[in-house]
């Protein structure tokens, strides 16, 4: 059985298709989450983020990838692709999604922790256009500066999580995060020794492994 929803390609009934970049720290953060939570699903590169139809996104209008395609429709952005992988494995309870921890330096991580994956494709953009208007200074700052915060507080934040957990959202995009900026030299992370440790400590779970950057090619 086969259906069309959410995007014009076929996909079948049972499957779940990870639409993304093996070079994205936003897909990568949902196919970490997919691995280990054991969700059965394909990964599908997009191979041109120029292209301007919501087609070649899986049907995603923002023109963005990640995308998760399923019969049910397509969740589109990483937080709410988590949420539904979580969801279809059955494994909430030991899952910390983002906004389940009402303390404030749990939550001021993961907020900053995504400022900083966008703030990283800003500049990313920046460099690709050629544009140096779209990478104010400002941008350099921000990215700093949320880096350093997350450096100085992870150890609270991660002491406010529930334990034992098998995943955290919080940790799962710290480590995507900082891996990803040298990856696209946009920052070398030697100054962040905690950030570099955590990257060390979940670098070895099977999901880290499975999903180390590379550039797609068609
Ligand atoms: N809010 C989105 C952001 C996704 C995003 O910025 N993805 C990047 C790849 S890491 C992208 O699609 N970049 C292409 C572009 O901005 O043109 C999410 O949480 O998934």
């Amino acid at each position: 059985m086969q259906s069309r929803r959410g995007s014009g390609k076929k996909i079948p009934m049972t499957d779940l298709v990870v639409v993304g970049r093996s070079s994205s720290h936003f897909t990568r953060t949902v196919r970490i989450f997919a691995l280990e939570l054991g969700v059965p699903h394909e990964f599908r590169p997009v191979f041109d983020l120029t292209a301007l139809d919501a087609e070649t996104y899986a049907g995603n209008p923002a023109l963005k990838v990640p995308v998760l395609m399923s019969v049910d429709g397509p969740p589109v952005a990483t937080e709410n692709i988590c949420r539904e992988l979580v969801r279809r494995s059955g494994r909430g309870a030991e899952v910390v999604l983002r906004g389940a921890v009402a303390d404030l330096r749990v939550a001021n991580a993961e907020e900053l922790a995504l400022h900083a994956m966008s703030t990283e494709v800003s500049l990313i953009v920046a460099r690709f256009t050629g544009d140096a208007r779209l990478a104010p200074p400002k941008l350099e700052r921000s990215l700093d500066g949320s880096l350093r915060h997350l450096d100085d507080h992870l150890d609270e934040a991660l002491a406010a999580l529930p334990a034992p957990r098998l995943l955290s959202f919080l940790e799962v995009a710290v480590f995507c995060l900082v891996t990803h900026l040298p990856f696209r030299d946009i920052r070398s992370v030697d100054g962040y020794p905690r950030l570099v440790e955590l990257c060390r400590e979940f670098g070895g779970r099977a999901g880290a492994r499975a999903t180390e950057y590379a550039f797609d090619r068609p």
